[in-house]
């Protein structure tokens, strides 16, 4: 089977992210995860997207929400609501240790890849989980109610505010993580998930060499386009498009990506997109609901990159 990278962040992505999992082993498949979600939250270093995808792998995950444990209990956010706590952001009893644990540890030094690597092996999940960067980099939302920190744009105000752009703090001092760079050249593949590709891709695209890096591997570049007959499946996708002025069409996600793509992939209802996209593209279905969907998806995506090859 074919070594694949998958560049994911958020739930649309772990969902293929799982579909893979499925069929290769974690000597098969890397993931390198978004991390511009990630921010301090009553001093507790919170990593949104890699939790979603380690939560996801090792089968935990809240089925209904995609992110969080699922078989939750919130004793903490009942006692904290009494003491006048922050509750907009929900943490679950087990979900809070891993907040916990991940901080705690990088407060004794290990960097965000050996933090996620010793969290994900404590869940069992096999695979690599690489945080896009070991630096920090916080993606604000620029909104016509000011900058907003994402959580506080996508949680606390529920993607309401109407976004102007975005930026992402701390890239001029950040890098790729080392351990992404160096699978390049061994990988016959590199996947861009069904995430949304201003704030769950562009982050890990925007870090100084990640771009190049990529345009210089050797294996095709496809991506699972996260917009299906002018919706997104998860989240707010659609109405940024919409308040940036971009056509929310899959088209226009292939046109965002550009010149880094060498195979996109549309859903069914976009039939008829693929032939004025300027890149080769199959048409599947990406719309995942159950497991056999997500292992269906990556059994397409794989011949893809093979055809590619
Ligand atoms: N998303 C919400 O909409 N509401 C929440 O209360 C919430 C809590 C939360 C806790 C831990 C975690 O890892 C993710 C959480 N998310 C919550 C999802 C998170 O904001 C998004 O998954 C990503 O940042 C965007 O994909």
């Amino acid at each position: 089977m074919p070594r694949i990278l998958a560049i994911t962040g958020g739930v649309g992505g772990a969902k293929l992210g799982l579909g893979l999992a499925q069929l290769l082993s974690p000597e098969e498949l890397i993931f390198a995860v978004n991390a511009g979600d990630d921010f301090t939250h009553m001093g507790l270093e919170i990593s949104p997207d890699l939790d979603t995808l380690t939560y996801t792998l090792a089968d935990l995950a809240n089925p209904d929400t995609g992110w969080g444990r699922r078989d939750e209990s919130w004793e903490f956010m009942a006692a904290l609501a009494e003491m006048g706590g922050e509750t907009w952001f929900q943490l679950g009893d087990r979900d809070l240790a891993l907040h916990v644990r991940r901080t705690d540890l990088l407060r004794q030094g290990a960097s965000r890849t050996e933090a996620a690597a010793i969290i994900g092996r404590a869940l069992g999940v096999a695979f690599q989980l690489l945080p896009m960067s070991d630096e920090s980099v916080r993606t604000t939302v620029h909104t016509d109610r000011g900058a907003l920190a994402f959580q506080h744009y996508f949680v606390r105000d529920r993607c309401q505010p109407e976004v102007t752009g975005f930026e992402f703090q701390g890239l001029d001092a950040a890098r790729p993580n080392p351990a992404i760079l160096s699978c390049l050249d061994g990988v016959d593949g590199i996947v861009i998930c069904p995430s949304n590709p201003y704030v769950s891709v562009d982050p890990m695209l925007h870090l100084p060499g990640m771009r190049d890096a990529l345009l210089a591997a050797s294996a095709p570049v496809v991506a699972v386009s996260p917009i299906v007959g002018g919706a997104a499946i998860k989240g707010p996708t659609a109405k940024m498009m919409r308040e940036l002025a971009i056509p929310n069409t899959a088209a226009a996600v292939a046109a965002h990506y550009g010149d880094l793509l060498d195979g996109f992939i549309l859903d069914e209802q976009d039939k008829g997109l693929e032939d004025a996209l300027g890149v080769p593209a199959i048409v599947t279905q990406t719309v995942m609901v159950t497991l056999q969907d997500r292992v269906n998806l990556a059994r397409d995506v794989l011949a893809f990159v093979q055809k590619l090859t």
